[in-house]
Order: structure tokens, then sequence, then C-alpha cells
């Protein structure tokens, strides 16, 4: 159902589809112009591409998303290939085997991708592998499960020809020695500058795909696992409707369903802006309990490439790639501090 038609119903079921109908062949005139209008923007769109990613390194994704539709990719190419560049950058201490470590020292890394047909893959828990979005991307496409972890995730990753890379960043050791000496366990974001990417692209088609790929939480306790490879926490694709993803504080997001509400809030008639500041409202209103500060951000999109982006805190970023520009914009949020 397209986001024109969704709107629609919401309407009729308010009172003010009584409204809309008295106005008769004036406002259904009206109405077509509108669609005609609202058609032609996504055609626009569609024929661009379109890529919107978590935080600075969304610049680089972006373009190597767009880069990958140029060349005859779909969403979900361009979703998996643009978290890649950020997977394979070493210095990103969030992502990938460069990533900060747990409490005992070993980096891991979670990931999940969802195409525009409904299929979605996710990998947790998983060690010395450098792209765990494509293992997710394998997950999803070669067996017939949606999520693998740990050991017997790494194990699949091998079997598809996949090798294992014993990658230790200075960078992480040295943060991970400096962590050791007072071994305190308080999980910030934001402060400890996280910088984990979700993805959600659009096509030449107009289809819709996404992805999230993150080392967690900075010296988590081992096993520990957020929301980032979680369908519906971390990342939600309806291709009918539109996407979600976002970053922060991984426990609070699962406990809200985040990415999968912010989806739901669109197929009811809201803009991409107004589900993600109701769905952040929602985890702050969930989350209530929480002693320490923490943060969340969330991006949309919709069928007709319309964004919405939201932070709990000031601070959330993100990189938009809309009509053949790439540019990082602040988000909006929702508490002053
Ligand atoms: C997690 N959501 O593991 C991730 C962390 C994150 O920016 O997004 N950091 O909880």
């Amino acid at each position: 159902m397209s986001h024109s038609n969704s709107r629609r119903q919401f309407l009729t079921k308010s009172g003010l589809a009584a409204a809309a109908l008295s106005l008769g062949i004036f406002s259904r005139a009206s109405e077509n112009r509108t669609n005609v209008r609202e058609k032609k923007k996504e055609l626009e769109v569609y024929k661009k591409g379109l890529a919107l990613s978590t935080w600075n390194a969304g610049i680089i994704a972006n373009n190597a998303a767009l880069a990958t539709m140029s060349t005859g990719g779909n969403a979900t190419d361009m979703a998996e290939e643009g978290v890649k560049v950020i997977e394979a950058d070493y210095s990103n201490l969030s992502v990938g085997l460069g990533g900060l470590p747990d409490r005992e020292g070993h980096t891991t890394l979670d990931a999940c991708i969802m195409n525009s047909i409904g299929q979605a893959g996710s990998v947790c828990f998983l060690e010395k592998i450098k792209h765990p979005v494509t293992v997710a991307r394998m997950v999803m496409e070669r067996t017939p499960h949606v999520m693998m972890v740990g050991e017997g995730a790494q194990q699949f990753a091998l079997s598809q020809g996949m090798t294992l890379e014993d990658y230790e960043s200075p960078e992480a050791v040295k943060a991970y020695k400096e962590w050791l000496v007072k071994s305190e366990y308080k999980p910030i974001i934001n402060i400890e500058n996280h910088d984990t990417i979700g993805m959600l692209t659009m096509d030449t088609n107009g289809d819709i795909a996404g992805s999230c790929t993150t080392s967690g939480l900075a010296f988590k306790m081992r096993g520990r696992v957020g929301d980032s490879p979680i369908i519906g926490a971390g990342l939600y694709i309806d291709n009918e409707i539109g996407g979600a993803t976002g970053t922060g504080l991984g426990e609070t997001v699962l406990r809200s369903c985040t990415a999968f509400l912010i989806v739901e809030l669109m197929r009811q008639g809201a803009s991409p802006q107004e589900a993600c500041e109701e769905a952040i409202k929602r985890v702050e209103k969930i989350n209530r309990f929480m002693k320490d500060d923490y943060q969340v951000g969330f991006l949309a999109v919709n069928k007709q490439g319309e964004v919405g982006a939201f932070g709990l805190r000031p601070g959330f970023n993100y990189a938009l790639h809309k009509n053949g520009a790439n540019q990082l914009i602040d988000a909006k949020y929702h508490l002053k501090k």
C-alpha cells in the first residue's frame, strides 16, 4: 500500500473523512494533482537513489552505497556495500574488527540486513570476521534462518569462504589497557563517541533496504548483544511503507522495538520525522526507570523518499545522500541535554 493510500485510510477512520467527502469533485481534483506531484517527486528520488546513515562515517558509507547503485546494484547491495566500507576501516572504534573489545579483551561483532521482499539476516557475537554484514546477508540468502550467533555464525562464515582475521587494533588495545585500570562498567553513549552504522537505502526502482553493523558497547560483558543485529529493534524494513534504523544504548532500544514501531507509525500515516519523534519519546518513557543518561538516535525513510531523524539528546548526527547531494546533518532532539 502506498503512503498516500495509507494516509487516506488513516483519514477515513477519522471524522475528517466526512468533511473531505462533502467537498466533492473539487477536492478529488486537487487530490489527483497532489498525487501526480507526489508521484513525480518519488520518481526523481528513485532515479537518483537515496542513502541515509548514522553518524559522521555515514558520508563515506553513503557514497559507497550510491556508487554500488550506479554500477547496477539494488537497495540490498547498496546497504551491504555502504556499511562494508566502515567495517573495513580499522580506525573506527565502534564497527568492525577495529572496534573496542569486551571486558575480556575480545572484539565481538553484531550486524543485520533486511531487503525489500521482507527477508532478513543477522549475526551476533561474531569474532575474527571482517564483514559481519556480509555474513548476515549470507544467512538471509543461503539459509532458512534469520539469526546466527557466536561460534556457529563463525563456522557458517568460514563454510561460505570467509577467512579468520586476527587483527588487533593498537588504539583499541591501548584503550582496553587504560580501561582495565579501573574496570568501571558504565555504558554511556555519545560521551564514549560510539559510531555504530545503521543505513537505509532506496534504489532506482524505489525499493528500500537497510543494514546495521557494530562492535557494540565498549567493554561490554562477554556475550552481551545490543539492538543493532535485532530485526525490529535496530533495523526494520517494510518496502510498502519504509524503513528505520538507529544507534544508541541498545538495551533501551531492545525494550521498545524502536525500528518496528517507527515503520508501524508511518503505516498509520505519520511522516518519517513524526514517527522518529514519537518513537524516541516512547523509548524515553519505557526506560524511565534508568538512572544514568543515555543516548538513542533514529533515522527513517518512507516510500516517497521523505526522511526523518531524531535523537533523545543533542549530539546525534547523520548523513543523507538524496537528489545527488551527500550531506552531514545534526538531528533534532527531545531532551535539552
Ligand atoms: C549497541 N546500539 O550495541 C549499539 C551501540 C551503538 O552507537 O549504537 N552505538 O547497543
